[in-house]
């Protein structure tokens, strides 16, 4: 499709089906989030696969995309008026695709600005403070002997978990009985930060009971599942 062949991401990562949404990405807590949305929605896509060890993030191709050298992005040929969108920072992503297919996010203006709402929290919260506690426990971070910004980061994280299992409390999902983009930005940090950070027990889970019970929730859907391998890494 020539209007795709504009953007010069498509020279690196071609598309093989032009009329279906470009997905770079890669498997982790920020990228699952748009490959679940996709796999949840049913929106037909192209994974294409953004490798960090080979530095693909800081290429030409993909920084034109996004010029923060951060997965996931996405072009939809088919976006605004029939015209191709470019987008990047999943927060938006989600918003974007729930709009698009009228999907996990509620229909009426209170609804959807709390769902707006929960997304914030997490891409303002808990994304970037339970990256640090990986950073600073798990990762380079961990040699630091000063251990006030490891500690400052657990207790935020702490935090940010006890104000998630308050909102859960007597609800299934963070917006209640419907299933949402809140839920989808937040829950695969959630088992990140228990999962590979191995930090569960540095924050007191067990603390949390409502955040795993969701989480666990979350997990058994067969989307996320799916979702959480794509785009594949290289065996
Ligand atoms: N706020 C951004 C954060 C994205 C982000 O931090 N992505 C990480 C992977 S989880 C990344 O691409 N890191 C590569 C780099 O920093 O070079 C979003 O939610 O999309």
């Amino acid at each position: 499709m020539t209007e795709l062949s504009a953007f010069p991401i498509t020279k690196k990562w071609p598309a093989e089906h032009p009329d279906r949404i470009q997905l770079y990405s890669l498997p982790t807590p920020n990228g699952v989030k748009v490959s679940i949305m996709l796999e949840e929605t049913g929106l037909p896509y192209e994974p294409h696969l953004v490798r960090f060890d080979a530095n693909d993030q800081m290429t030409p191709e993909f920084l034109s995309l996004n010029p923060n050298n951060k997965i996931p992005a996405i072009i939809d040929p088919n976006g605004p008026d029939g015209k191709p969108l470019p987008l990047f920072e999943s927060g938006a992503i989600l918003i974007y695709l729930a709009d698009k297919s009228g999907r996990f996010i509620p229909q009426d203006a209170v609804g959807r600005y709390e769902a707006i709402q929960w997304v914030m929290f997490q891409m303002g919260g808990i994304g970037p403070m339970f990256g640090q506690v990986g950073f600073f426990h798990k990762f380079a971070g961990k040699e630091y002997d000063d251990k006030r910004p490891r500690d400052r980061y657990i207790g935020e994280s702490k935090r940010l978990l006890g104000v998630l299992d308050r909102q859960l409390e007597g609800r299934d999902w963070i917006l209640g009985d419907k299933y949402s983009i809140a839920d989808i930005a937040t829950f695969p940090w959630v088992r990140n930060l228990i999962g590979f950070y191995e930090a569960g027990d540095l924050v007191g889970i067990q603390d949390f009971p409502n955040v795993t019970r969701a989480l666990a929730a979350f997990v058994a859907r067969p989307a996320v599942a799916k979702g959480l391998d794509i785009p594949k890494r290289p065996s």
